[in-house]
């Protein structure tokens, strides 16, 4: 099967290609299993984080999902990572049958809560993908929050369909 997308938030991503997005997710988490979880000082972890990579000189995008086990809502404000020349908060969301991305200054997560980064939503954006962005290896990504903390997680480099 040939990937339709052809940039991470391309317009061309209509809207029966968010079913198979979804879908790519499960299997992405399955493919995971048991995958660590990265958890800071902060209270937060991150679990199922993955990049993908389209082609290397293509902005590649970041998946995770974060969680916040304390009694206080924590806010990301931020991201980088040495594989990545900027690495943004991006949202797509669909307009008139087309998605767009638009860039997030903060993204709130819940107390008790969590908040899911994947394909159609939330995602970060790798706008210059250095060497070490390689299929197959993992690369650190540092998560920035409004209290000052940070979580340095590793993520899996993956292919357009989650493999
Ligand atoms: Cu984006």
């Amino acid at each position: 099967m040939k990937p339709r997308v052809t940039s991470q938030c391309s317009p061309a991503a209509g809207p029966d290609a968010r079913p198979a997005a979804f879908a790519l997710v499960a299997l992405a988490a399955l493919a995971l299993g048991a995958a660590p979880a990265f958890a800071g000082s902060n209270g937060l972890s991150v679990k199922d984080g993955w990049m993908r990579t389209i082609i290397p000189s293509r902005p590649a995008a970041g998946y995770f999902t974060l969680s916040n086990t304390t009694d206080k809502q924590q806010v990301l404000v931020g991201a980088e990572s040495p594989a990545c020349g900027m690495l943004m908060l991006h949202q797509s969301q669909h307009k008139s049958g087309m998605e767009h991305m638009a860039m997030v200054k903060s993204v709130v997560v819940p107390a008790h809560g969590k908040v899911t980064f994947a394909p159609g939503g939330y995602h970060l954006m790798c706008t210059s993908p250095t060497k070490e962005l390689v299929k197959g290896h993992n690369v650190p990504v540092t998560l920035h929050f409004a209290d000052k903390s940070s979580l340095t997680a590793q993520f899996a480099v993956r292919g357009v369909n989650g493999k």
